[in-house]
């Protein structure tokens, strides 16, 4: 059923260290990364880019699971039914991410309850910004806008990289995500130009949203440990710095614009049109992605309640004995 019939199962890190390629297939292989061509489920493909696809994707995919609860808290509360209706929509469509990418995931042979699995044991990550809380409905627009917003800026970069299934994913996860950031920005600006109290709450939700967007790029390039490989792979298409700093170049005036500032006195572009900051603080950062941010807890409990309560649907979709009601990847 997965992977067009190879079946990844994570092999101990001694079996990892002694994997050896085939160098022949390994230099066809990387020939057809150089040409821009892409490599699909049905293609031999080394090792290591298998287990940092899988490893990313399902990230990704518990990203956009994760990720809907923060604003799925807000839905009982949004202000006026039009704001509602488009917080159902948007809510619905990051849980449809999460299905598209599991699915890409699935394709190269870790099944989706492993993977689901591995982020209710922790064993497996998710991104950083959804274990901050929501506090406020200017919470919600500044998701909406921005954490929407550094998605789009990752995703249409990586949407051209070299693994099929995960490229055509991100090709229409972008086009909805597109929608997310136009009603973010629309309700960003609903608050920032509006009373007073409005422009305050809009301002301390970028008060405390500032870092973790920033850090929502992973470390700086000579921090991180995956870009390498990944980059040379056409896995991703940009650095962390770079879609860090494509990011602040877009976004930065946009919020500027409307009087509402940044809680970093050094954030800057310097004359080569790189952006400069504050230090951000990447022991918090590193806590958070394991596990002891504000809302780590509160999510993790979230995500098992729905794991628990809702087996029963899947026990009924997966009886073995009807293995056509199976879910074809
Ligand atoms: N959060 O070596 P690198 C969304 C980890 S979707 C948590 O630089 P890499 C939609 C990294 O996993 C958001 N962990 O890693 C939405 C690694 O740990 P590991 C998600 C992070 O992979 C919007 C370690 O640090 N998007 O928001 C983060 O080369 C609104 C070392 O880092 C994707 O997943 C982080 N921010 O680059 C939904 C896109 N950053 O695994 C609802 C695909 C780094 O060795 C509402 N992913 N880490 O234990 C990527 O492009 C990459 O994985 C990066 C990180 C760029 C995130």
């Amino acid at each position: 059923m997965y992977g067009g019939g190879y079946i990844f199962s994570e092999p101990t890190k001694a079996d990892q260290a002694a994997h050896v390629d085939d160098p022949t297939k390994l230099a066809e292989f990387e020939a057809r990364i150089d040409r821009g061509e892409k490599i699909e489920p049905h293609d031999w493909m080394p090792f290591e880019y298998r287990k940092q696809l899988i490893r990313l994707i399902e990230q990704h995919a518990h990203s956009e699971v994760m990720g809907a609860l923060p604003e799925g808290t807000w839905i009982t509360r949004a202000p006026g039914f039009r704001r509602k209706m488009i917080l159902i929509a948007k809510v619905q469509d990051e849980v449809g991410h999460g299905q598209l990418l599991y699915a890409a995931a699935e394709t190269l042979g870790k099944s989706r309850e492993a993977m689901i699995n591995d982020l209710l044991s922790g064993k497996s990550k998710y991104s950083n910004v959804f274990n901050y809380p929501a506090k406020t409905w200017a919470d919600v627009t500044v998701i909406g806008f921005l954490i929407d917003a550094a998605a789009i800026v990752n995703q249409v970069a990586n949407s051209k990289g070299s693994y099929g299934p995960y490229c055509r994913a991100l090709e229409r996860i972008c086009y909805e995500e597109s929608f997310h950031l136009k009603q973010g920005h629309d309700a960003f600006i609903a608050l920032a130009t509006g009373t007073k109290a409005q422009r305050d709450m809009v301002q301390d939700a970028i008060n405390r949203w500032y870092k973790p967007i920033i850090h929502f790029f992973g470390p700086s390039d000579k921090a991180s440990q995956h870009s390498e490989k990944l980059m040379k792979w056409k896995v991703k298409m940009a650095s962390n710095d770079d879609m860090r700093n494509q990011f602040l170049d877009q976004y930065v005036p946009k919020v500027l614009e409307l009087g509402i500032t940044f809680p970093d006195p050094n954030l800057k572009k310097n004359a080569d049109g790189k952006w400069e900051f504050s230090d951000p603080d990447w022991d918090e950062f590193k806590r958070v992605i394991n596990g002891d941010g504000p809302c780590n807890a509160e999510r993790m409990a979230v995500r098992k309640y729905a794991e628990e309560s809702n087996r029963w649907v899947r026990c009924a979709l997966m009886n073995p004995m009807q293995p056509a009601t199976l879910p074809y990847a």
